[in-house]
């Protein structure tokens, strides 16, 4: 019988490069933070999750780490249980829609839910190599063995301003002939057979041609447009309008749960969000008001993959769809989202991820997705193996703080402030249109 108890616990946290993506609050910061957290059992077994790496989420999760020796790894729901003895900074969480993430609101609660994800990630990667077992598995077993994923577009400058960060050769994308050619290397590269647009950088005018360009190149193919609540009802109507018969679904047209429900009372399209429903306690406003047809599931703010599937449960009875949200994050999110996805019976529609826009990773093999999806591994655990040469770069990388100390904390308008050289910018009062 193998020992499962936690004999220590490793926190690291890396800088990986970003694009100069847009969105609403501004830009990608050159470079991002997540922390990637490593569980040790008294037999040697080693399990790896992964999380944001910004500062309030570090400052938590140090204590945390401390309490967990001696917890053993299949105790999950004590992981929680732990979690509520660790105080959290009133201050980290009086904003009520996170600057830099888009994720909705913040509370002392979902933060905690952020740390213990990547733990709980971690713990049931070290119990399934224990047993010789897939996550999956230890969740109930996969429905499926591939996950299907969208290709994640976004409008972009072709660099980061002053030549920082790390350069590719995707080019600039501000127009609806740059996001097509986008779309068009998405599909070369990994398959995709649906595509996302970020919007709320321009004009709604600029995103519906997008959209419609999109539509023409890539007929009957799936598509969704997600201004992160950029519009007013009325506007999101008068874009539902123009857009009725092309999108999937309108994801966080206006923000708000009260908004939502009107923009859904006026108009056929279905609306998704990953903004006004991204904890239990406000699902019930939100599905009683119809305000919102589909939910983005995320298990890092969720709580982990086993709240995810009490997520998908709640949506299943009320009959409310699920799809997968993502932020900039590395290869060990990646394998626990595809882990958990396999899992989920009614994840009716392909799941976001910003991985293809990663380049850096910590993982000794790259996800290679094939039409569009990724294989569900079998392999014990997540079926990934940590690259601790990659790891310890980007740990130095986040350890230079003179060079990259700025970037500790994803923040899209600072960004944004430093690209135009002013000091008095910020990012617009939403809705904005
Ligand atoms: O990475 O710019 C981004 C996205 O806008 C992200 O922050 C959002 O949380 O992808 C997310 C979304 O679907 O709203
Ligand atoms: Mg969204």
């Amino acid at each position: 019988m193998a020992d499962l108890t936690i004999t220590d616990v490793r926190l690291t946290p890396v800088l990986i490069s970003d694009p100069p993506l847009l969105n609403v609050q501004g830009v990608h910061q050159p470079y991002t933070p997540r922390l990637v957290v490593e569980v040790v059992t008294a037999d040697g077994t080693t399990g790896v999750g992964e999380t944001y790496g910004d500062t309030k989420y570090l400052e938590l999760a140090r204590p945390y780490a401390e309490l967990l020796p001696g917890h053993s790894v299949a105790d999950l729901n004590g992981l929680h249980t732990l979690a509520q003895q660790v105080g959290v900074d009133d201050a980290r969480v009086e904003h009520a829609i996170d600057v830099g993430g888009l994720r909705g609101v913040q509370t002392a609660d979902k933060l905690r839910l952020s740390v213990v994800s990547a733990f709980e990630v971690a713990c049931l990667d070290a119990l399934g190599k224990a047993y010789g077992l897939p996550v999956h598995a230890l969740l109930g077993g996969k429905v499926r063995d591939h996950v299907e994923y969208s290709a994640y577009l976004f409008y972009r400058w072709a660099a980061h301003p002053g030549g920082a960060g790390e350069s590719d050769d995707w080019g600039a994308a501000l127009d609806p002939a740059g996001i097509v050619a986008q779309a068009r290397r998405f599909v070369r590269d990994h398959g995709f057979r649906s595509f996302k647009l970020k919007g709320g950088v321009f004009a709604p005018e600029q995103e519906i041609a997008a959209v419609r360009a999109l539509a023409e190149a890539f007929p009957g193919q799936p598509l969704r447009l997600d201004p992160n609540g950029a519009w007013s009802p009325g506007t999101s109507l008068r874009v539902a309008k123009e857009l009725e018969g092309l999108l999937e679904y309108l994801e966080d047209p206006a923000p708000g749960t009260s908004a939502m429900a009107e923009v859904s009372a006026g108009t056929d399209v279905p609306l998704a969000t990953n903004m006004c429903v991204t904890t239990f306690p406000e699902i019930r406003q939100a599905f009683l008001t119809d305000a919102v047809q589909v939910v983005l599931c995320d298990h890092h703010y969720w709580g982990g993959l086993r709240n995810t599937r009490e997520l998908a449960a709640v949506c299943r009875t009320f009959g409310v769809g699920l799809s997968m949200h993502s932020n900039t994050h590395m290869g060990i999110s990646l394998a626990a989202m595809t882990q958990v996805a396999a899992t989920v019976t009614d994840l009716d529609h392909s799941c976001d991820s910003h991985y293809p826009w990663q380049t850096e990773d910590v993982i000794t093999r790259r996800h290679t997705f094939e039409d569009g999806r990724l294989e569900v591994s079998d392999a014990p655990g997540l079926g990934i193996d940590l690259d601790r040469e990659a790891l310890d770069r980007l740990h130095r990388r986040w350890l230079d703080e003179a060079a990259y100390g700025a970037m500790r904390d994803r923040d899209d308008a600072a960004a944004m402030r430093r690209a135009e050289g002013r000091e008095d910018w910020t990012a617009p009062a939403l809705p904005r249109w």
